[in-house]
C-alpha cells in the first residue's frame, strides 16, 4: 500500500534509467521520474513525446496526455493522491433561504483510508426553482461571509454551486503546511503540494455530486480565483469528468507561463519563495533555470482538451501576468485545434484588477452547455502576439 502511487513514476524512472544505460554511460536524470526534454527558451512542444516520436493522431494524443500528467506530477505539483478507500456522505437538512431564492445543504464527506478519516465540508446551494438536473459550479469555499448574494451570478442562471472547504484538505499556511488534511489521511505516501491537494478535494466533491440526481453530471464546472484558480486548472487537467474549467486570474503556476514574464508579474522564484508548500517540495530547483523546466503552463491547459476551458483575466491585474496567459492560450489552442475542439478554448479579458468576473463563466458555460450565443469579447486578444513564444504547430 505504502508508496503505491509513487510506483508508476518509479517504474518509469527505472525504464528511463535502463534506456540511458543502453545508449551511454551517462548519469540517470535525477530531476524527476518522467524523462526531461532538452532546455528550451520557447514553450515546450506538446506534440513531441518523451521518446522523440511525434503525435500524429488524436489516439496518440492520449498516450502523450499521460506523459504530460506525469511531468506535472513529477516536477511541479506532486502526484495526485488516490481516491480514498471509502466515502460516506452526511447530508444536512435543506435550509430554505427565501430572500435569496435558494436552498442550502451542508454536506460532510467522510473519507476513510487505511483506518484514518478525513472530513471535508461541502456546501451545496441550489436555485429554488430547479427544473431538471442542474449544471453545477464547484469551487473552494473562500467566499466572503456576510455576502449571501456572492453566488447569485451562478444561481440566478440556474447553476447549482458546491463549495469545498479547501482548508480541511490542505492548510494554506506555511507553518502548518503538510501537517493536516490529506497529509494525515495518507501519511508519508504524499509528495503533492496544496494546489494538487485542493484539486483532489474538488474531485471528491464531484464523487459526491455524481450520486445526486438533482445534478447533471455531464455539466460540471470547476472554477476559482487566483490561487484557487490555479487549483481549479489542476483539477480540470486531471479529471475528465469536468466539462468546463474556468481559472480566474490564476497567474503564475496557473494560466500564466514561467518562461514569459511581462512587466512586473510573478515569477517562479517569487511563488516558490512565498508559497513553497503549494508545490512538490523540490520545485524550487528551477529558480533561475526556467529554460530547463520540462513543462510550462500551456501544457496544463492542453491537458484539459478537448473539454472546455475559459481563462478569465484582468488587464490591470499585472501580478497575474495576463499577457502570459494569452500566450499559453494561443499555444494550447494548437492542441484544441488538433483534437477538433478549437471552439472549446477561450479567454476573456476585462479592464479590471484582481477581481473575479463570474458573469463570464456563466456566459461561456451557457454557450458550451446550451448553445447560447457568445459575445464577441470572448477570444479577443488584448496584447500583440509574442514572436518568440513558440514556433511549433499542430502536426498536419
Ligand atoms: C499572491 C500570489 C499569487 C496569487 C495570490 C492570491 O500572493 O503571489 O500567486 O495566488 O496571492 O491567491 O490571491
Amino acid at each position: 500500500m505504502k508508496n503505491r502511487f509513487a510506483l508508476r513514476g518509479t517504474c518509469l524512472a527505472i525504464a528511463v534509467f535502463l534506456t540511458c544505460c543502453a545508449v551511454t554511460a551517462a548519469e540517470p536524470d535525477d530531476r524527476g521520474s518522467a524523462a526531461a526534454p532538452p532546455a528550451t527558451k520557447e514553450l515546450p512542444n506538446p506534440f513531441v513525446c518523451a521518446d522523440g516520436s511525434v503525435v500524429r493522431t488524436p489516439a496518440e494524443w492520449q498516450r502523450r496526455r499521460g506523459e504530460l500528467k506525469s511531468l506535472f506530477e513529477d516536477y511541479e505539483y506532486g502526484h495526485l493522491p488516490p481516491k480514498p478507500e471509502k466515502m460516506t456522505i452526511t447530508r444536512g437538512d435543506a435550509q430554505e433561504d427565501a430572500a435569496n431564492g435558494v436552498t442550502r445543504e451542508a454536506w460532510k464527506l467522510n473519507l476513510k483510508h487505511d483506518g484514518k478519516t478525513l472530513v471535508v465540508d461541502v456546501n451545496l446551494t441550489l436555485p429554488k426553482q430547479a427544473d431538471g438536473p442542474l449544471p453545477v459550479v464547484v469551487q473552494g469555499a473562500f467566499g466572503r461571509p456576510g455576502q449571501p448574494d456572492r453566488l447569485s451570478a451562478f444561481i440566478d442562471h440556474g447553476y447549482a454551486v458546491a463549495e469545498v472547504n479547501f482548508m480541511q484538505v490542505a492548510s494554506d499556511n506555511r507553518e502548518q503546511a503538510r501537517a493536516s488534511g490529506i497529509y494525515e489521511l495518507f501519511g508519508d505516501d504524499l509528495d503533492c503540494g496544496a494546489l494538487m491537494a485542493w484539486a483532489w478535494g474538488m474531485h471528491r466533491a464531484i464523487d459526491a455530486l455524481e450520486q445526486d440526481d438533482r445534478i447533471d453530471a455531464g455539466k460540471i464546472v470547476v472554477t476559482g480565483h487566483s490561487r484557487y484558480g490555479k487549483a481549479a486548472l489542476v483539477a480540470g487537467a486531471f479529471d475528465e469528468r469536468i466539462a468546463l474549467t474556468v481559472p480566474s486570474h490564476s497567474g503564475c503556476a496557473g494560466s500564466a507561463p514561467f518562461r514569459f514574464i511581462y512587466g512586473n508579474s510573478e515569477k517562479l522564484h517569487n511563488i516558490v519563495g512565498a508559497f513553497p508548500y503549494w508545490f512538490r517540495s523540490d520545485f524550487n530547483r528551477f529558480v533561475g533555470k526556467v529554460d530547463e523546466l520540462p513543462l510550462d503552463q500551456h501544457l496544463l491547459k492542453a491537458l484539459v482538451a478537448p473539454r472546455a476551458l475559459l481563462a478569465t483575466e484582468g488587464t490591470e491585474d499585472a501580478w497575474t501576468n495576463p499577457e502570459g496567459s494569452q500566450l499559453t492560450n494561443l499555444a494550447a489552442a494548437e492542441v484544441y485545434k488538433f483534437l477538433g475542439a478549437g471552439d472549446r478554448l477561450s479567454i476573456r479579458f476585462r479592464p479590471v484588477g484582481h477581481i473575479p468576473s463570474n458573469e463570464d463563466l456563466v456566459e461561456f458555460a451557457d454557450h458550451v452547455f446550451f448553445g447560447k450565443p457568445l459575445s464577441a469579447e470572448f477570444g479577443q486578444l488584448a496584447y500583440p502576439q509574442e514572436p518568440n513564444g513558440f514556433r511549433w504547430t499542430a502536426p498536419q
